[in-house]
């Protein structure tokens, strides 16, 4: 049993998040954290609202309301949203908390007393137009690497690079789309990641290896465009204050950390939040941060753009502070999940977003088809069609209709209780066979944080019962065999409470109906190894069952035109 610390990158505030969102976070971290705990380890699933900077204090404009009742809003919607997808974070905290400014001004604090904070004057982007300074992001323009023409002022989102917002050709606001641009001075802090540089990659070199390669090569490729000094405060009124007992005049002036500084933070600060929360005071958050580099596993999810700040700078923040942070042991990053080849857009309205989901279909549909096709090695597709397939294909007709059609069957010739029947033979042996062998690959593709692959080997478990339930044809072995009829459903319940535990990492609810099926006393969620898997006995003769409702409901060709119409369908 291992210690296990997961984030997934934390939603940023400002609207409902889209399903390529969730696929590249917060899901496959749910996933494997729920695999991890079935598993006997000590797992903390950590996430929260990411809820500083611009964007948040203009949407909170937009709706008229001040930014922190804006922000308390949001954050309800998201945490109700992601309950429906029964994400079980063991805590869904906020980056506005008083524990991650409490945090954050500390690590700044000991960053300094390290040298690694200076204060500079620097010449800054004032918009004439809006009267104010803009921060980074709000200043757009063509990416000097690649050219691509909507490149914001600290990233772009093409080629991931990190810009610095001189860096853009045609530089213009993003609020008013102006150029009357001009540069004034004001006094800002510099977290000095140059004079870090060499220690970062020695330590991305010590652990990149491990990663799957997309976040390594991201991390890579950005070290090798050199680590540069970098701005942490923003003259904003919403975000983490400049302490002024280590820097009056800027925290005169007002001046907060920039939000990337402080949201990565709040991975620590959120779990403050977890530990002040227990009312028993028994939760020692420092356990999970604090010296246990050796103890503690700790697992980051994210999408591509996120990597360069989760491999390189927050590394580079808590090597500076030269105090016992944990650091990330493996970044598990991923493509984007498009809409018919498109991108998803909240504006134009195209794609899904989460809540809408949740409107047409139970979390389970969209949790196995989204990490059935999550984009690991490459962008993939969301279309209407693929989904309907898959959920009438994998879900409706291999397992659910596998299930029902068992469950039922065997209620009407053996009654309400698991049939003894014959000792199992050679059929049966082959089976278990290949049921061992499919969840030592499942088990490995899990382990291997290789979510598409394990949901093949899921799916391949799940058609090796139907298999052997063809092949044995128990409706035609009653009328000659019926002692050989009974075992044949036996081991398919077997086969079913297999399933139940082995599939609540994708569809947790409908695996708890399914275990809910049989009336066993012990915690049948505890996973089960393949050699326990072979005997396909768990559930003995006797066990008084119940048929549960259709586990999926098969989707028309009505249900897929409707979603078209509502969603948008194919692309222009
Ligand atoms: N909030 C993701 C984004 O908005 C960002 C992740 C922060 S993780 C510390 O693009
Ligand atoms: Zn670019």
């Amino acid at each position: 049993m291992a210690r296990h610390l997961i984030t997934s990158a934390l939603p940023y505030i400002n609207g409902i998040k889209h399903l390529g969102n969730m696929v590249g976070s917060m899901l496959p971290a749910d996933v494997y954290s729920r695999y991890l705990r079935q598993r006997g380890h000590d797992v903390l699933y950590i996430c929260a609202t990411d809820e500083h900077g611009t964007p948040a204090e203009l949407a909170a404009k937009e709706e008229g309301l001040p930014v922190d009742e804006f922000c308390a809003r949001a954050h309800d919607q998201q945490k109700a949203i992601y309950d429906g997808f029964n994400l079980a974070f063991d805590y869904f905290g906020r980056s506005s908390s008083p524990q991650n400014h409490e945090i954050t001004q500390e690590i700044a604090r000991e960053l300094k007393a390290n040298g690694f904070i200076e204060e500079r004057a620097i010449r800054q982007v004032y918009s004439i137009t809006d009267g104010r300074f803009l921060p980074d992001r709000y200043i757009i323009g063509t990416c000097p690497h690649c050219g691509y023409d909507k490149a914001r002022g600290d990233q772009c989102e093409n080629c991931t690079r990190v810009l610095d917002p001189t860096d853009l050709i045609d530089p213009r606001s993003a609020i008013s789309g102006s150029s009357d641009l001009e540069i004034r001075e004001t006094k800002h802090l510099f977290l000095l990641q140059s004079a870090l540089a060499g220690e970062v990659e020695s330590w991305v070199d010590e652990r990149a290896d491990n990663w799957p390669v997309l976040a390594s090569s991201i991390a890579r490729k950005w070290l090798t465009e050199g680590l540069h000094d970098r701005a942490i405060t923003r003259d904003l009124d919403w975000g983490v204050p400049v302490p002024g007992d280590t820097w009056p005049d800027l925290a005169a002036e007002g001046k907060v950390f920039y939000v990337w500084f402080d949201a990565p933070i709040e991975y620590i600060g959120s779990t403050k939040e977890w530990a002040d929360q227990d009312p028993t005071g028994n939760r020692d958050w420092r356990s999970w941060w604090w010296e246990s580099e050796a103890d503690v596993h700790y697992t980051q999810f994210m999408g591509k753009d996120n990597v360069p700040f989760h491999s390189v700078m927050f590394p580079a923040t808590l090597l500076g502070t030269r105090a016992p942070w944990k650091k990330v042991d493996v970044i598990k990053a991923f493509n984007w999940l498009n809409y018919y080849g498109g991108k998803f857009s909240t504006s134009q309205r195209r794609g899904v977003f989460t809540h809408d989901a949740l409107d047409i279909l139970p979390a389970d549909y969209w949790r196995y088809f989204m990490m059935a096709n999550a984009p690991e090695s490459d962008d993939s597709s969301f279309t209407w069609e693929h989904f309907t397939a898959t959920v009438n294909k994998d879900l409706a007709d291999t397992l659910g209709n596998f299930v029902n059609r068992v469950l039922s069957f065997s209620r009407k010739r053996f009654g309400d209780a698991v049939p003894e029947g014959a000792e199992p033979g050679e059929a049966e042996a082959k089976l278990g066979a290949e049921i061992a062998r499919l969840l030592a690959e499942y088990e490995e593709h899990m382990e291997a944080i290789q979510f598409r692959k394990a949901a093949a080997s899921l799916r391949a478990l799940w058609s090796a019962g139907n298999s052997y339930l063809e092949e044995k044809a128990p409706w035609l072995e009653i009328k000659t065999n019926k002692d050989g009829a009974a075992l044949t459903l036996r081991t398919a319940m077997n086969l079913i409470h297999l399933y139940a535990v082995v599939s609540e990492p994708f569809i947790p609810t409908t695996a708890k109906a399914m275990r809910e099926s049989f009336a066993l006393k012990t915690d049948t969620a505890t996973w089960v190894t393949p050699d326990e898997a072979r005997a396909l006995s768990s559930v003995p003769a006797g066990t008084p069952f119940t048929v549960p409702p259709v586990l999926f409901a098969k989707l028309t060709d009505d249900d897929l035109e409707t979603y078209k119409e509502r969603f948008g369908g194919a692309p222009a």
